[in-house]
This record gives C-alpha cells, structure tokens and sequence, in this order.
C-alpha cells in the first residue's frame, strides 16, 4: 500500500516538471474581428522562453493567412504589408493589436461575433498550435486595459 502511494508521488511530480519545461510558449488574448468585408483580422498576445518565430498560420474558414504590420506612408496613409515571419525574442512579450501587426485571413467565410473558429498557428520551435479563436465585435479588438491615447 505505503509503496504504491509513493510511486503515485513520484509520478505526479515528474509530470509537473515536464509541463513547465520544454513547451514554454503561451498565446493569450486570442481574438478576431468580425469581418465586415472578405478579410477579417486575428489579434493575440504572445510570450516565449526561448527565442521562437511564428512561421505562417491556417485556418478551414478561409483560404490562407497572412502575417500584416499596419504601417503608415509618407502622406500619413495607413496600409499594411506582409511579413515573412514573426519574432517572438526570449522573454518579451509580442502583442498583436489593431494599429500594429496582426494576423490577415484571406477570403475568409461569414463569421459572427461569439463564433469560435479553429486557427493552427505554426512555430519554428513551439510547433503547431492549434487554438479556438472567438470572434468579436470590431471596436473589441482592443486589449482590455490598452486605451493609453
Ligand atoms: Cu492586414
């Protein structure tokens, strides 16, 4: 009896450890605006151990995904282009908000608000991860607590 509890010990803590170790990248904050034309944007914040890059992201509800930055030309016009990958440096935090760089899905189907869309994100070291993103109204893309200005 007394042998059996403490193999069950042993086993408990070994598994703790191995949840805080490898897998050290977290996505937080996952949200995307209802799409109010053919395109909808995807925000999130994101943090990491180690140093990682977002490599490219998919998703059934639409035909491809692109990684944007918001930018602004010389005649004070917003557009957005696309970037290659993303990078996540070791122990800083990312975020995606609107303004900034987020996460483009292309020809994307009808989705409404409180919907949950499935979105496989691909990282060079974290490898895939697949999340289940709610869609939210436009003006809710903000981060909670991110109206400095
Ligand atoms: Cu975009």
């Amino acid at each position: 009896m007394r042998r059996t509890l403490l193999g069950l010990l042993a086993l408990t803590v070994s598994l703790a450890a191995c949840g805080g170790g490898v897998d050290s990248l977290t996505v937080t904050d996952e949200r995307i605006g209802e799409p109010t034309g053919p395109n909808a944007a995807m925000y999130f914040t994101v943090e990491s151990d180690t140093a990682d890059r977002l490599l490219g992201a998919s998703t059934p509800v639409a035909t491809s995904v692109q990684i944007h930055e918001t930018v602004m030309d010389d005649h004070g016009a917003m557009g957005m282009h696309a970037l290659q990958s993303l990078d996540v440096p070791a122990d800083t935090e990312v975020v995606l908000e609107p303004g900034g760089m987020h996460l483009m899905l292309i020809d994307v189907e009808r989705l409404s608000v409180g919907e949950r869309v499935e979105v496989v994100l691909d990282w060079e070291n974290a490898g895939e991860m697949k999340l289940e993103v709610e869609v939210v109204e436009p003006d809710d893309t903000m981060a909670a607590g991110d109206h400095d200005g």
